[in-house]
């Protein structure tokens, strides 16, 4: 019965031009909400391609436009574009990685505008110490963020600045552009200040709900929510903020630092966990961030990465950036894996931009 009634009010609300989303309880818009249901169905299709900062810079180059490595070995934009938003909580005009906001912005509406996807996550500044994302020097930082904590209101500005910017994100016509918000990523890993050092789980899952809370108080009602941390599904089950704050549930692996047959292992184990997990709790999969930096394997596409994900219903896969000869994740014309990336591409399986068609 309570189905029923959440299926008719969605209904009403569509028609009134927003859909509320039994999940968080926003208003969501009603391209978010076309997006979150073309989510749900579109791995029958194949799995999209991602990749972070795809067309603001890549190998030999730098604010080009309408440039993309990726694009420039096969021909097509990825499916997903992925920004980053450190540094937006402090008023900044430029990103930890030098990208100008307004340029993110504007390639955001491009993205959506070609029919693609947006994603977004943030490597923001330690609130406490000043110091960047990897500063895990004050173990009591999520605490002081959290409501009554000396940093809670301090720490409400910086968000305001992240709602004040999705808010922005919007096309001529004035249509709020959707995106796909990934905060508080690979928290099972020690590396960031909201990672297991310096949280309890009930403090993560606090601060996740107070993030989707403020954001929507603050009028945000085009992000999903992607809880991603890292290949563990027992830290996964630890900290997952609860099924009315996530929108897709997904986790990053890279193949560095471990062999190849442990990166197969992990994948299967994560993603037969995720397929399970996703099932019972109808959320949409993905493999938010992966890859095998500096690409020194010419078959990895379909060797690899292929005949993993071929038998899963991933949503998406996301490849990091291309940043600089020893710090890039997509290959780039010459790069000795472009040619099997091309073959990558052309496999039935693989979603790039021209291949998904959402109905907007
Ligand atoms: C990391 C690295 C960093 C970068 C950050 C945000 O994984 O690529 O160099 O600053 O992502 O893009």
């Amino acid at each position: 019965m309570k189905h029923k009634n959440i299926i008719l009010f969605t209904a009403l609300s569509f028609v009134a031009g927003f859909v509320f989303s039994p999940c968080s309880g926003i208003n969501l818009t009603s391209q978010t909400f076309h997006l979150k249901s073309f989510l749900q169905t579109s791995h029958k299709q194949g799995f999209m391609i991602g990749h972070h900062d795809d067309t603001v810079y890549g190998i030999g180059w730098n604010g080009d436009e309408d440039r993309s490595d990726i694009k420039s070995v096969c021909g097509d934009y990825p499916a997903i574009l992925s920004f980053d938003l450190g540094r937006i909580e402090l008023g900044h005009k430029q990103n930890l990685d030098n990208v100008a906001f307004d340029r993110i912005r504007s390639e955001a509406v491009k993205q959506y505008l070609r029919g693609g996807i947006v994603t977004l996550s943030w490597h923001l500044n330690n609130p406490s110490t000043g110091k960047d994302a990897w500063d895990v020097s004050d173990t009591a930082v999520v605490k002081k963020i959290l409501p009554g904590g000396v940093l809670h209101q301090e720490f409400l500005k910086r968000l305001d600045y992240v709602a004040a910017f999705i808010n922005s994100i919007k096309t001529p016509k004035g249509v709020k552009v959707p995106v796909l918000f990934r905060p508080w990523h690979e928290n099972s890993g020690g590396w960031f200040w909201w990672g297991i050092k310096c949280c309890t789980p009930q403090e993560y899952k606090a601060l996740w709900r107070m993030t989707v809370k403020h954001l929507a108080d603050k009028g945000v009602n085009n992000a999903l929510y992607v809880y991603s941390p890292g290949a563990d599904k027992d830290a996964f089950l630890r900290t997952y903020p609860g099924d009315g704050y996530v929108d897709i549930a997904a986790f990053d692996q890279y193949q560095d630092g471990i062999s190849h047959e442990q990166y197969v292992k992990s994948m299967h184990t994560m993603l037969q966990f995720l397929t399970t997990f996703g099932k019972e709790h109808h959320k949409p999969i993905a493999l938010s961030e992966t890859g095998y930096v500096t690409l020194p394997d010419s078959l990895w596409w379909t060797q690899t990465l292929l005949p993993i994900l071929k038998d899963y219903p991933v949503t998406w896969v996301l490849f990091w950036r291309n940043a600089r000869l020893d710090h890039f994740f997509a290959p780039y014309p010459g790069q000795k894996s472009a040619a099997d990336f091309v073959r990558f591409y052309e496999d039935k399986g693989t979603l790039f931009c021209k291949d998904i068609k959402i109905s907007y």
